[in-house]
């Protein structure tokens, strides 16, 4: 190599002046600029100037990426700045020059450092600045700050990684990442949001799952027949095949790689996949639904994403409508219904999709802690078809049992209940 980083200094004419003046719009464009061309994002910190302009850096275990820019202009002035041969500026920069539809440019390159002008020093002993020296699991300093966040334009969830990325993939539907957390081991990430931790992530698969089982049996007996919508992680079927009762399980994921993902990375949450009941289908879960048998299946979980990209349709009135037909009667549907704090809107949205399907007293809602979620406050929304209640119909005895056969480390008989009791704001928000 000639020089020890290459350096892009770029114009950007003709943009379109909005984008010019949306401080997260640029923040998210310039990140995944700097991701799509194989950096690593260590930190970024951007500032919207009043009335007009934004300011930003995006800091990469590369070097980094800038922006100055001056709506009233359509114009930015874009700093891409890259060490090391594994991440070619210009794909940052095609990739921005469409985000901030620039009709015209100009880019100068420079190399910076060039071997020809500096020498490497012969007596300083410089300690490489690489994780892999470090044992963090040992106790021993990490001298990487590298954070994964999944946030939206006001809130954040943060968590602190070490670097390693032990899956990356993109495809038609969305890119899947399992990263190495440091505080909660590996950890599923898809787009920009945490799916499940190592250490966290049996809050949520046990309360998506033992709940509505429970409703279940109390009423009807064992659930012989499940449907899992989404769940590629596997975590779901893990728990709802610790029920002896159980005959089936079908599992229907659009997205074959992050079961591929789980079951090399994250066996300890994938560990179910080769169970004889469990049928995996890697398909879309909505035309499944809207496919199924009537009467079909005891219990649906939907374990799905948030409501961006494939998982939108997992939260709209005629995918309940054809939940509700294939549940037998007696039947239980259970939903993840995100966090009343951080998807406030989409939480309330779902909840009144669900009781236009269902009736208003057969929709419960649960709150559970999610300790990796933004806002670690989480929903679901339970719906029975038929004339009983998950909680006075309860059998608690029954769950007891299971609960100590099983060795579950979040539900249990008394959680069942506390579960569906909702603060104050959260009744509100509902109008109850
Ligand atoms: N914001 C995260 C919501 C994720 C819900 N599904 C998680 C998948 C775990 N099986």
């Amino acid at each position: 190599m000639k020089a020890l980083g290459r350096h892009i200094l770029v114009e950007f004419m003709n943009c379109n002046a909005d984008v010019m003046n949306d401080v997260s719009a640029i923040e998210n464009s310039m990140v995944e600029a700097a991701q799509i061309a194989g950096a690593t994002v260590i930190n970024s910190t951007f500032h919207h100037f009043s009335p007009y302009g934004v300011s930003g850096v995006v800091v990469i275990q590369e070097s980094h990426l800038a922006i100055h820019t001056w709506p009233e202009y359509n114009y930015a002035a874009v700093d891409l700045f890259t060490c090391g041969d594994t991440v070619d500026p210009w794909v940052s920069f095609e990739y921005l020059k469409k985000a901030f539809q620039s009709a015209s440019y100009s880019a100068l390159e420079m190399n910076r450092g060039s071997t020809h002008t500096i020498k490497k020093g012969e007596t300083l002993q410089v300690k490489p600045n690489n994780a892999i020296d470090y044992d963090y699991k040992q106790g021993h300093k990490i001298n990487r700050n590298v954070w994964f966040t999944d946030k939206d334009e006001n809130q954040a969830l943060s968590l602190r990684y070490t670097g390693e990325v032990f899956f990356d993939e993109r495809n038609e539907f969305q890119r899947v990442r399992i990263l190495e957390s440091t505080a909660y081991g590996k950890m599923l990430a898809i787009d920009d949001m945490v799916m499940c931790t190592e250490r966290d992530e049996h809050h949520y698969h046990e309360m998506i799952t033992h709940p509505a089982m429970q409703a279940y049996e109390s009423f009807a007996g064992p659930a012989k027949n499940v449907l899992v919508i989404g769940g590629g992680d596997g975590g779901t079927i893990r728990e709802v095949c610790k029920y002896p009762g159980l005959e089936k399980v079908t599992m229907v994921e659009i997205d074959e790689a992050v079961v591929r993902a789980c079951k090399q990375h994250l066996p300890s949450i994938a560990r179910e996949f080769s169970n004889p009941k469990v049928n995996l289908i890697i398909g879309d879960g909505i035309q499944f639904v809207k496919d199924a048998k009537p009467e079909s299946y005891d219990v649906i979980i939907v374990d799905g994403s948030d409501p961006a990209g494939p998982a939108e349709g997992l939260f709209t009135t005629a995918f309940y409508e054809n939940c509700k037909t294939a549940l037998k009667p007696n039947g239980v549907l259970v939903t993840q219904g995100e966090s009343p704090m951080f998807h406030s809107e989409t939480f309330v949205e779902l909840n009144q999709c669900m009781k236009k399907v269902f009736a208003a007293n057969q929709v419960h809602t649960l709150l559970f802690h999610a300790t990796t979620y933004p806002s670690g406050m989480w929903s679901l929304q339970l719906a029975v078809k038929g004339q009983f209640h998950p909680v006075k119909d309860f059998k608690k005895d029954t769950a007891k049992s299971f609960v100590n056969s099983k060795d579950l480390r979040y539900y249990n008989e008394e959680l069942h209940s506390a579960a569906f009791v909702l603060p104050t704001f959260v009744q509100k928000m509902l109008n109850r």
